[in-house]
């Protein structure tokens, strides 16, 4: 039975160690209980990191580690101390947590922690790939595993991978900055699905890879060698019934069973008959807003002093990576700001703000939140926040209010919270203003709407959904529809060629014998490809024909002194072996006068963009403008060219990111049927990468070899990866 395997960095169990016996604990946290329906499905296994470095586990314990996390149907991947340094602390927490949380300054971009997260990365794919059956699915969690979607796609093609970012992905002008971004978006792209909280960071993501990658994009689907990866978002839910029903048996406790913490929050509550409490939890982490809250609080208590002594702060500051030295900072700073803050206001019998640093038990949580008449949830960036959620589902009688800052992913969909800009202070303590006064019905009406959606878009449903939406990428269609010119293919091939009393080999240039340049003037041939085009030229009973668009005068400079048969201009010329150059079509060129100028105003409005001048055609390329952009104007220069081509015989091709207007009596298919025309060929093998390459194709008879370059929709049969894989097969001609 085929299984789903999750793969986060840490398992979700807390592994302990008390005098060499081991201590399992199942951890409670959102994904895990999210994840807990796919985890069981069938043999679902979890792996990840066990929290226990290698140093601290010999071999007997490694074992014991090993047995106790499988009754639990995880499996542990073993790290050492120097992993956790510089994949976890390191590369993890000081490169890409600030970078894709807009924190540049704390970036840092060292090339040792890069190492240690390719290695890490490496050794969770080779336990993931220990595990994996036919038919199994993999789900991926998380920015310490970026890489591993293409580590286990290039080792087992056929599994179906899909990954979930639980923060934000940056814009491209942050993800830009990054010294090894194409290798990161390229593991991202080993998966069949990504997913992303919303779509402000799904829409990032793509235009990184239009713009880093130069990959084609239809609306959510990356068109990725002969793969569609798909991208969507999922917004990350909570266990609702869990957050519920606990606050519901809260209410319904004795006073003499409440905690301690409660008792005291009681004792507050009652102090005066006017008194709140305002609510924040998060981690110790610097994308959480913190010193702004407090500075914003203190804001409040000046603006409106009438609050004094009735209002109260309870902030919970969980202890989080307090070996990076960001993080130590902002504790110095807390301390500092709410001693500032609570010196400059605190009177006998009130103190504003009540810190807490340190994490606390479920049900403590729980009393937090059920006390909280406002929780202030202030990040100035944070991928999604599942604390707001969980307090609005906490409030049992729906009375309460949330702040929340537009920063923090659930924003998008808790429009009915007051939403707050975390750097505008005023806008803040109005809110608080507003959240401390606002009627009880409203309070009512706005957190009805609120805790209906969260019920109904709970963890589960958000991890089913994933999975759905994975299962179908199975049907998303092929990229391509031809087969790939395999050894078995080439086989045949090669055999039919070796019998065969009259060949004919049809070659493209650009993009088929020679990679793209920025530049088309500078891919003349390079030895390596002259000596193979000797070799095909010289076989017997072959005539070998380079076809291209380029003109005769660079056909001539780079071939002139070779015999070999060209044909330049997209069919307008044909030079025969060592006979002079003939012109296959009769060419008007006035058309050009009035095309030029058009294209020159598509250059000027477009950066990156250039004309190239052929004899008879004109060809605008776009290469390396921006794609968005390109995109815009292509179509606004297909609509100009449209009521101006009909009138001149013209025609337009849209090439490999190139338009290229020329008179439509030429094409490659013409100029190839003249040679089908002239001799009885009974081997035929024609090859190219370009939209031009298709009248080629169509044009030779039923029984030949046709074969595109890359993969995308052609009529040819066959298709290779890249002009590398050409060349290869290519110089297999030559052999025996
Ligand atoms: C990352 C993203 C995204 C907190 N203190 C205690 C405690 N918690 C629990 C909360 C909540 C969780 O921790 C915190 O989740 P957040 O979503 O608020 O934030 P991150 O830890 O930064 O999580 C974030 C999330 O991943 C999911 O994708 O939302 O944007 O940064 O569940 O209840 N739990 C207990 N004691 C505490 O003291 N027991």
């Amino acid at each position: 039975m085929s299984k789903t395997i999750i793969v986060s960095n840490r398992l979700p169990l807390q592994v302990q160690l008390n005098n060499n016996d081991l201590e399992i604990t199942p951890s409670v946290g959102g994904l895990a209980t999210g994840m807990k329906s796919v985890h069981k499905d069938g043999d679902g296994i979890w792996i990840g990191w066990s929290g226990l470095t290698e140093e601290e586990l010999d071999a007997s314990l490694e074992k014991k580690v090993d047995a106790a996390v499988a009754k639990e149907n995880c499996a542990a991947v073993n790290l050492s101390q120097n992993d956790i340094d510089n994949f976890y602390y390191g590369f993890s927490n000081r490169t890409l947590w600030p970078l894709f949380h807009y924190f540049m300054e704390y970036t840092e971009f060292e090339k040792d922690f890069w190492e240690s997260y390719k290695r890490v990365n490496q050794k969770f794919a080779d336990v993931v790939i220990e595990h994996l059956e036919d038919g199994d699915k993999v789900w991926v969690h998380d920015y310490q595993l970026l890489l591993l979607p293409q580590l286990i796609k290039e080792k087992k093609p056929d599994t179906s991978i899909g990954f979930f970012l639980h923060i934000p992905f940056p814009s491209y002008e942050i993800f830009r900055t990054f010294p090894w971004r194409e290798e990161l978006l390229t593991g991202m792209l080993g998966a069949d699905l990504l997913g992303f909280h919303t779509y402000d960071y799904e829409r990032h993501f793509l235009s990184s890879i239009k713009r880093i990658l130069r990959l084609d994009v239809k609306f959510n689907e990356i068109i990725y060698h002969d793969r569609i990866v798909k991208v969507d978002s999922f917004p990350m839910g909570i266990d609702y019934d869990k957050f519920h029903n606990a606050a519901k048996q809260h209410t319904e406790l004795n006073s003499k069973d409440r905690s301690e913490l409660q008792q005291r929050l009681d004792d507050h509550i009652q102090s005066s008959e006017d008194t709140k409490l305002i609510l924040s939890i998060d981690r110790l982490d610097y994308t959480k807003g913190i010193p702004n809250r407090i500075r914003a609080f203190e804001y409040f208590l000046n603006k409106y002093p009438q609050f004094k002594e009735k209002v109260r702060l309870i902030m919970l500051s969980v202890p989080s990576r307090s070996n990076v030295p960001q993080y130590q900072l902002l504790k110095k700073e807390t301390d500092e700001l709410v001693g500032r803050v609570n010196g400059k206001f605190a009177t006998v019998s009130w103190t504003p703000i009540w810190y807490f640093y340190r994490s606390m038990p479920f049900d403590n949580l729980i009393d937090l939140y059920t006390s909280a008449d406002v929780a202030l949830i202030t990040p100035v960036r944070d991928g999604m926040n599942l604390v707001a959620k969980e307090y609005v589902a906490t409030r049992t009688n729906k009375d309460g209010v949330l702040i929340l800052s537009e920063m923090a992913g659930a924003s998008k969909e808790m429009n009915e919270a007051l939403i707050i800009n975390p750097n505008n202070f005023e806008g803040i303590a109005d809110a608080i203003k507003q959240a401390l006064e606002m009627p009880k019905e409203e309070q009512v009406s706005r957190n009805t709407i609120l805790q209906k959606r969260l019920e109904r878009y709970s963890v589960e449903k958000w991890a089913m959904e994933f999975m759905k939406s994975l299962d179908a990428t199975k049907n998303l269609g092929q990229v391509i529809v031809s087969k790939k010119l395999d050894n078995s293919i080439q086989q045949e091939m090669f055999s039919e060629f070796k019998q065969a009393k009259n060949k004919l080999i049809l070659l493209d240039y650009d993009g088929t014998l020679s990679g793209f340049q920025d530049n088309p003037q500078n891919a003349s041939p390079d030895a390596e490809l002259l000596k193979l085009l000797d070799n095909i030229n010289d076989l017997p009973n072959t005539d070998m024909v380079i076809i291209s668009g380029r003109d005769k005068e660079t056909f001539e400079k780079w071939f002139g002194l070779k015999d070999y048969s060209l044909i330049t201009d997209h069919g307008v010329w044909l030079k025969k072996n060592d006979r002079k150059w003939e012109a296959l079509e009769r060419i008007k060129t006035e058309w050009m006068e009035n095309i030029r100028p058009i294209l020159e105003t598509f250059v000027d409005r477009t950066p990156g963009t250039f004309i190239e001048e052929k004899k008879y055609s004109l060809a605008w390329h776009y290469r390396k403008a921006d794609p968005e952009l390109a995109q815009i104007r292509t179509i606004e220069l297909n609509t100009v060219l449209t009521s101006l081509i009909s009138n001149n015989d013209l025609s337009v091709l849209k090439g490999n990111k190139v338009i290229e207007i020329k008179s439509s009596s030429v094409n490659k298919g013409r100029a190839a049927s003249r040679l089908l025309s002239a001799k009885d060929y009974d081997f035929i093998f024609t090859i190219g990468d370009d939209w031009t390459d298709e009248y080629m194709f169509e044009e030779v008879p039923e029984g030949s070899y046709t074969v595109k370059v890359g993969f995308k929709k052609t009529k040819a049969k066959y298709y290779v990866k890249d002009t590398k894989e050409v060349r290869n097969i290519l110089s297999k001609f030559t052999e025996n």
